[in-house]
């Protein structure tokens, strides 16, 4: 007799008591994103019928204005996460301001910000390459009962509740840690159902995988590119293999899975990095911790960085702790 995968609501259910200062509202939190996602993850996968449907901006063989897939992702999140009565605020990646969100009895009662990137790697869509959402979640820091400010939205990654991803690829897969681990869940599209697919997820300590932007080399700080080197050297268990989607989520995961390192450098195009701090490397920094990689910009850890402005870039290396180490050992050898 095979053991039945739970579902996610199973999962959340049986592992309330991993949230224990929480009423439910972070199960429920958990919840409205998982709606959120098959939302989302039904349209991404129709995309390729826009000449059907009708292309972003233009209406479709119904009369309806067709949303860009980024639009439509970000709307269809902040809808649902702001009627399920449980954020005070939401940040996110296609707005510059963040949203207050004062709840149906208008008294900022409600005790979680939600930070997100509704759809990371949106122009793979046209390609048929795998895509994601990423997102993050913290406890307000200012008084309950009043609008949220900056300052609920500008913590340290240390400091996050829970965070996680969606990856719209082969299959639509929710992975996800609220800091007791990380758990991937596998869609049923059939049934509508969440199944714990990959449950307790880890980095293997090493690996022979290295992702990153290599058209960028002439950019790169001297570090980095000692390490590409380093990677492609005959020695050992080198050469490693290049492997780049182009999709953070999609590339950090099939790293998680086989072993590997995932660099998105500072270069002299991208000063500080290209990535954003608060909702793609913190979270994803958060999940490769809970999974027992590693999560650094060269330097200092991702989560501890102290955010100054909601958009600000940062450089990220993270996977597996022993790449990210090596690639550490050549930047403080060979720096910027
Ligand atoms: P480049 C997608 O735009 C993204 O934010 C990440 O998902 C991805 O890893 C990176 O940027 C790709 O950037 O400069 O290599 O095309």
């Amino acid at each position: 007799m095979t053991k039945t995968r739970p579902t996610l609501g199973e999962f959340i259910i049986d592992n309330q008591q991993d949230f224990p200062y929480s009423t439910g509202e972070l199960s429920r939190l958990i919840r409205s994103i998982r709606l959120a996602a098959k939302v989302v993850n039904h349209e991404v996968n129709k995309a390729g019928l826009v000449d059907i449907t009708g292309a972003a901006g233009e209406q479709n063989i119904q009369g309806e204005d067709q949303q860009k897939l980024d639009v439509f992702a970000n709307n269809t999140f902040i809808q649902t996460l702001t009627n399920r009565e449980i954020v005070c605020g939401i940040a996110s990646e296609e707005n510059d301001e963040f949203i207050t969100i004062s709840g149906s009895r208008n008294d900022h009662k409600n005790k979680y910000v939600v930070l997100m990137d509704p759809l990371d790697g949106s122009s793979n869509i046209d390609v048929n390459v795998s895509v994601g959402t990423i997102f993050s979640i913290y406890r307000r820091v200012t008084p309950l009962g009043t609008p949220v400010t900056s300052k609920d939205f500008l913590q340290p990654g240390n400091l996050q509740v829970a965070a996680g991803y969606i990856i719209y690829g082969t299959s639509t897969m929710l992975v996800y840690t609220t800091g007791h681990g990380v758990n991937g869940f596998t869609l049923n599209p059939a049934l509508g159902s969440w199944y714990l697919s990959h449950p307790d997820m880890k980095f293997p300590e090493n690996g022979n995988i290295y992702s990153i932007n290599e058209g960028n080399y002439a950019h790169f700080p001297n570090g980095v590119k000692k390490y590409i080197k380093y990677c492609q050297e005959e020695e050992g268990d080198r050469p490693y293999t290049s492997r780049y989607i182009g999709s953070m989520v999609s590339d950090i995961h099939r790293n998680m899975i086989k072993g590997g390192i995932y660099l998105y450098p500072k270069s002299t195009k991208y000063n500080k990095g290209k990535l954003r701090l608060l909702y793609e490397c913190n979270p994803m920094a958060f999940i490769v911790e809970q999974a027992g990689g590693k999560a650094s910009d060269g330097y200092q850890r991702i989560m501890d960085i102290m955010p100054t402005e909601l958009h600000e870039r940062s450089a990220i290396f993270c996977g597996s702790k022993k790449m990210v180490e090596k690639a550490e050992a050549f930047m403080k050898e060979f720096g910027d």
